[in-house]
């Protein structure tokens, strides 16, 4: 039986080269050059495969010659691009070779889908020549921390997942109506007394500033960026509980554990107001080595478009001022937007001219479409976890959408990339979270990863239901498509 290249999202170029097969063996080393940065990623290589392997696999540093290598190298010779990689195998040896550090990890996650177990139990990996890079550079999704927090070890595994689909963004939406889960040093009411609340009166939660620095880190190793979120002016009633001077009548409003959207604002007319944005944005900012911070934007229901623009504008100008780069859900594309700043399409319901003129202003999009990519929509009726305003979404819509031509006039150019989100009204832990992404996160990352004419439903199928052992290996809850033969 010819041997099963199932890689995830689809590469751009995957020749058989009908070599013999290279075996995972009690000899088998990684081999790397002694480079600081990249002894990290060989460490990275080694523990997956000997994760895989069951057994583990040592790092040595730059031999030639040598038999039953992993030898991974940065070269100058691939296509532009941080992420692009070329993996080749055959009997005794692994390449993977990328122009950075970044490409290194992509090439890894390959490495590590390509294993199969064949018989008596040893792991081969099919002789290929493997060369890719990444259609749009941010392959991101939000995850809300607001509506139910989410511990660090969990989101660790959030990250994990990620990095093994190749994404390379995790937007945390870290404050909302039921809670403030990020401890922001200037402001430590917003954490003391927002924190412990969540929708349903399900217990809440914080990240420390270590808890952070952590979280940021593990990412960093994996290729995953952190993008932190704090929406303003709208979605705000942990803050208004917390500090009252930021509403008319001076005083605390009252927590908030229901799933209503829209009723909570800041007040532009309010001296505390430009304080508290510029102390939490520059703190936030303080604690992001990425170039983006993301201001929110969503839903402000109870505002004039006046005032509106005035806060988005001072939100902005605070991010600004802390070195950082502006991201805000679609509605801020009705205010005005420097260029450069980033545009997260999400409701497909709405007048695309706003979307427009921003790309033509020089914003980017980026795609995250309700009925597409919210990852918190049932998968039909009969889902019991999980929203529906925006529809049902099966693995196949998820999959099936071009980015490109989303909004009609936004030119393909503006378009920066594909968020998946996921809203956690309903999702209390990371099992409900992992049910609702698994497998659809699969179909989002193809979707940002790969080129148009390289996607393929029938394809995507069968290869998505070749990862049912791996989710079950790492012990996740997923949800079993009707629409995939699972193995
Ligand atoms: C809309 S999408 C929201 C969130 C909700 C979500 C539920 C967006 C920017 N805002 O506040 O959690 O729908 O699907």
């Amino acid at each position: 039986m010819p041997d099963v290249i199932a890689v995830i999202p689809q590469p751009a170029v995957v020749e058989t080269t009908g070599d013999a097969s290279f075996e995972l063996t009690e000899a088998t080393t990684v081999v790397v050059d002694g480079r600081p940065d990249l002894i990290g990623i060989a460490v990275l290589a080694a523990d997956l495969l000997g994760r895989v392997g069951g057994r583990a696999v040592e790092v040595r540093y730059a031999e030639n010659g040598a038999d039953d290598i992993v030898r991974l190298r940065l070269v100058e010779s691939l296509p532009a691009g941080d992420e692009a990689y070329r993996l080749t195998s055959r009997k005794g040896r692994i390449d993977l070779e990328a122009r950075t550090p970044a490409g290194l990890v992509r090439a890894i996650v390959t490495l590590r889908q390509l294993l199969v177990a064949a018989p008596g139990g040893v792991l081969r990996v099919p002789a290929v020549r493997i060369e890719d890079a990444p259609r749009y550079q941010w392959r991101g999704l939000s995850v809300d921390v607001a509506r139910h927090f989410l511990p660090v070890r969990d989101l660790k595994v959030v990250i994990g997942l990620m990095a093994h689909y190749k994404l390379n963004v995790l937007h945390l939406h870290l404050t909302d109506d039921q809670g403030w889960r990020l401890h922001v040093r200037s402001r430590p009411l917003l954490t003391r007394l927002s924190s412990s609340t969540s929708v349903d009166g399900d217990p809440g939660g914080f990240y420390t500033a270590e808890d952070y620095a952590d979280l940021v880190a593990y990412g960093a190793v994996r290729g995953v960026r952190v993008v932190p979120e704090v929406d303003v002016p709208g979605h705000v009633n942990a803050a208004t509980h917390a500090y009252g001077e930021l509403n008319p009548t001076g005083e605390p409003t009252e927590t908030y554990t229901g799933i209503e959207v829209g009723f909570s604002r800041l007040h532009a007319d309010l001296p505390a107001t430009g304080a508290f944005l510029t102390d939490v944005f520059s703190d936030v900012a303080a604690m992001t080595p990425g170039e983006y911070v993301h201001i929110g934007g969503d839903e402000v229901l109870t505002m004039e478009a006046d005032e509106y623009a005035t806060l988005v504008a001072a939100a902005s100008a605070a991010v600004r001022a802390a070195g950082k780069k502006v991201v805000g859900w679609q509605e801020i594309a009705h205010t005005p937007l420097e260029p450069g700043t980033v545009v997260q399409y999400w409701d497909t319901r709405v007048d695309p001219a706003p979307f427009v003129a921003a790309a033509q202003a020089g914003a980017l999009l980026l795609m995250s479409p309700g009925s597409k990519a919210y990852l918190d929509m049932k998968y039909d009726a009969s889902t019991d976890l999980g929203l529906e305003w925006a529809g049902h979404i099966e693995l196949r819509d998820a999959y099936d959408w071009e980015p490109s031509t989303l909004i009609e006039g936004v030119p393909a150019e503006s378009v920066i990339g594909v968020e998946a989100a996921v809203w956690t009204e309903t999702l209390r832990d990371l099992p409900a979270l992992t049910q609702m992404l698994l497998p659809r996160l699969a179909a989002i990352a193809e979707v940002a990863w790969s080129a148009p004419e390289r996607r393929d439903w029938d394809d995507f199928r069968t290869r998505v239901g070749r990862q049912a052992p791996f989710w079950d290996r790492l012990g996740l809850s997923w949800y079993a498509s009707p629409q995939v033969d699972w193995t």
